[in-house]
């Protein structure tokens, strides 16, 4: 049964979901290179690029501008971009990803927030926190502690949202997940889909909740981007369930980011 829906939320707007832009960056050679917690085989770089290709033309069907970044042979994992940052309407703020491997991508992110951002702050540490463990709702900002985000991390970006009239919540993403976002995705102001283990861990009380079909945990990553809702193909049960509910699906093979854990809000920065 979902949760009871919290009224105030319609109060507020959607800038949580409606978009005008999109950066993304193509996925490199390397990318065979990129982090895995478990080893399923070597990601297929030409069927890599058909699937990001298409998720690129569906960012643009919405109405959206994409700036689309050239691949970055030296950073492997470059093509998961929502790592090096988090896009508010007021402001953007560089990450500073655990990954060792990954930290040289913030930098290469930088000079394309600042072309379109006035304000763009960064997580100076010593702490650590990365893009995909950070949902941005209709009213807060949650932010899921992991391996790759640490307590100091979420305190200096508290700081900086605080400033621009933001709330930030601290919890907890369940050990063995990547990040927060691995296991769930913003569907509207007040509505998250999230898969029953993250659900269960109390952090969307007062949020109107749709849980990802058993054995379909891997649809969570998706994306709300303006009209439609991004989900990786291969998970028809929980499609069916958004369908019903009446969100316009578009499935995306991502058989290939899979094999490095990544998923459909990795692949974008969205302002
Ligand atoms: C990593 O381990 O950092 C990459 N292979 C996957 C990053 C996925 N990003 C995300 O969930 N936001």
């Amino acid at each position: 049964m979902p949760n009871p829906v919290d009224r105030t939320l319609r109060m507020t707007n959607n800038s949580s979901f409606e978009f005008f832009r999109a950066i993304t960056r193509c996925p490199a050679a390397s990318i065979v290179d990129g982090l895995r917690a478990k080893d399923t085989g070597a990601p297929d770089l030409k069927q890599m690029l058909a699937d990001h290709a298409h998720y690129v033309t569906t960012l643009k069907r919405t109405g959206a501008e994409v700036i689309e970044l050239p691949p970055l042979e030296e950073y492997p994992d470059g093509v998961f971009v929502e790592d090096t940052a988090l896009c508010l309407p007021q402001g953007a703020v560089l990450m500073r990803p655990s990954a060792a491997s990954r930290l040289g991508e913030v930098d290469e992110m930088a000079p394309t927030l600042h072309q379109v951002y006035d304000d763009v702050r960064r997580i100076e540490g010593p702490g650590h926190i990365e893009g995909g463990d950070i949902l941005v709702t209709g009213r807060e900002i949650l932010v899921g502690r992991s391996a790759r985000t640490d307590a100091e991390g979420v305190s200096e970006l508290d700081a900086i949202v605080s400033e621009w009239g933001h709330s930030l919540r601290e919890v907890f993403t369940p050990s063995g997940v990547l990040h927060f976002k691995t296991d769930c995705s913003l569907l509207d102001g007040e509505t998250i889909l999230a898969t029953k283990r993250l659900e269960t861990s109390g952090c969307f009380e007062g949020y109107r909740v749709l849980n990802t079909a058993d054995g379909e945990e891997a649809a969570a990553n998706a994306i709300r981007f303006n009209q439609l809702v991004l989900m990786p193909a291969g998970f028809p049960r929980t499609a069916d369930m958004l369908d019903r509910n009446g969100f316009a699906v578009v499935e995306i093979n991502n058989t290939e980011c899979a094999k490095l854990d990544g998923g459909m809000s990795c692949l974008s920065l969205r302002f």
